[in-house]
């Protein structure tokens, strides 16, 4: 107990002391009160610091439990659609209170397609004096460029430009030119949108007065031009914070891109429907059914003013990833390992790759996207590179990465029904790889040869033996690729097993 004078000297020395002090003429009773009432304290003040110290403890538990997941792969490979049907198989709950922030995504996108349309329209609305059915010339004579053999892997031949029709036999009316006024509102709604979600263009820009194209088809240029990424998802689309839902059976307000959709509905579906731009597609050689956040088909649905996204919806729409996305994951079908998960979802073009190292020591697992489709496509931030060419440059360089070696590696080899549709279209795959040969061009085929020469690259090139797991996928089905997530997930909580201290 301290003496009155000591006490007393110190309140002198110190005037914060005199603040805590008791007050000099304390009686015994009241001192006993005070003591107790201080041994409360610090009862309480230790108990505090304990639990704080279990928190910790806690913490770095959960830490060395958690699974963490890098997603690789090029701009468009199906990254964040990966990620998409992962929340949605195992936190159904955060997804759907999260559905309707996506409307006005979508609404873009089908905007976007649109525009791709219109655009392509004036153009050939723009030619002096039409075209002629059997006539040849114009933007159809577009002779493709011829790019060199690449360096990495000699059995992509030359790229064989998917060149453009050298007859164009459409004829547009004033059917068309009333279509084009009617639809032109819908660029300012584009931009409204744009402004709203905060989108960034794409780092990849055009010089100007450039007429080069994608995929050796004009039009293509400005609908990659079209891409837009916003940062941070969450905060931009407006995702509940909460975690509860909205209530579903409210509708959504109609808010002005809303109302022009739908009043403008019909004309877009004529537009899509419409014979002579379905042939001018046709003579671009563009698939725009094949390109991401493809929603024309789905018009009548979504150009609707009660119109709420449904998963599917939500898993095709097209958002690029700026930089590196963390997505905290809480399984919610409460499991007691393996149902706290951590994944980084990166952007895979060129200039965002120099942000994906950090996170190559910190992870358990790497999903690899490879589309696959990509055969006979060119990166459109370098049209000079194959895709293709540069997802296998891409594979190689994560195999021999020596900081990867105990990292689980599984790829997905993706988008395989567009390879098939493009198969089926006709397209020849050894035109573009010359070492597939006279293999059959049937997608069973073409999956098995390319499983081989990822599977030859790890063996050339890992820094280690190791294995690695192959899927073949199109994770925008749904259903499928929740029974792939679920082999994958196990996989990659059995490898972490194995490394985890505490086991
Ligand atoms: N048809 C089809 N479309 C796919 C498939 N995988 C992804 N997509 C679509 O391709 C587009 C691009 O997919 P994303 O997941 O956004 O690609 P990403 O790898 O995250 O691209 P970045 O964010 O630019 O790096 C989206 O519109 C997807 O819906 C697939 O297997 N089949
Ligand atoms: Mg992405």
């Amino acid at each position: 107990m301290p003496s009155r004078t000591r006490t007393h000297n110190h309140q002198l020395s110190d005037p914060f002391a005199a603040v805590l002090q008791p007050p000099p003429d304390e009686t015994p009773a009241a001192l006993q009160a005070r003591v107790e009432q201080e041994q409360e304290q610090k009862r309480v003040s230790d108990q505090i610091d304990d639990e704080l110290r279990k928190e910790r403890t806690e913490r770095k538990k959960r830490s060395r439990r958690e699974v963490k997941v890098l997603l690789l792969g090029q701009s468009e490979s199906g990254k964040s659609t990966v990620l998409k049907n992962f929340r949605l198989k195992y936190a159904p709950m955060q997804w759907k209170a999260e559905l309707r922030s996506w409307r006005a995504v979508i609404q873009l996108n089908l905007i976007q397609n649109v525009l791709t349309l219109l655009d392509l329209m004036q153009d050939r609305l723009a030619q002096p004096d039409g075209p002629r059915p059997g006539s040849s010339g114009g933007p159809s004579s577009y002779s493709p460029p011829s790019y060199g053999r690449t360096s990495m892997d000699s059995t992509i031949s030359e790229i064989t430009l998917a060149s453009s029709r050298s007859t164009l036999n459409v004829v547009l009316t004033q059917k068309h030119r009333l279509l084009n006024m009617r639809l032109s509102p819908l660029r300012e709604v584009e931009t409204d949108l744009r402004r709203r979600l905060g989108a960034v263009d794409p780092e990849f820009t055009f010089a100007n007065g450039e007429d080069g194209a994608m995929n050796g088809v004009p039009g293509e240029r400005r609908k990659s031009a079209r891409e837009f990424g916003v940062r941070g998802w969450i905060g931009a689309l407006g995702f509940p914070t909460s975690g509860a839902a909205r209530n579903s059976d409210e509708p959504m307000p109609v808010d002005k891109a809303t109302e022009i959709l739908a009043t403008l509905r019909d004309e877009i579906i004529s537009l899509w429907e419409d014979s002579e731009i379905r042939e001018l597609l046709r003579a671009k050689c563009l698939r725009i059914e094949d390109r991401p956040g493809f929603f024309l088909s789905d018009t009548a649905r979504i150009a609707n003013r009660t119109y709420v996204p449904s998963d599917n919806d939500v898993v095709r729409a097209r958002l690029r990833t700026l930089g590196v996305q963390e997505w905290r994951i809480t399984l919610e079908h409460n499991e007691s390992f393996g149902s706290e998960w951590v994944i980084y979802d990166v952007g895979g073009s060129r200039s965002m790759r120099h942000a994906w190292l950090p996170y190559f020591d910190a992870v358990n697992a790497i999903i690899f996207l490879a589309p696959i489709s990509c055969f006979d496509e060119r990166l459109a931030e370098d049209p000079s590179v194959n895709r293709l060419e540069d997802t296998l440059l891409l594979w190689k360089a994560i195999v021999s990465s020596k900081v990867l070696g105990k990292t689980t590696l599984i790829v997905f080899l993706n988008k395989c029904d567009l390879l098939k549709r493009k198969l089926q279209s006709g397209i020849q795959v050894n035109k573009h790889m010359l070492s597939f040969g006279t293999r059959e061009n049937e997608v069973g085929v073409v999956v098995k040869y390319l499983k081989d020469k990822f599977k030859d690259i790890l063996r050339s090139d890992a820094s280690q033996p190791r294995t690695t797991y192959l899927y073949a996928t199109s994770v925008t089905d749904t259903k499928a690729t929740a029974a792939t997530l679920n082999i994958v997930r196990d996989g990659i909580i059995r490898e972490h097993l194995k490394h985890a201290e505490f086991v």
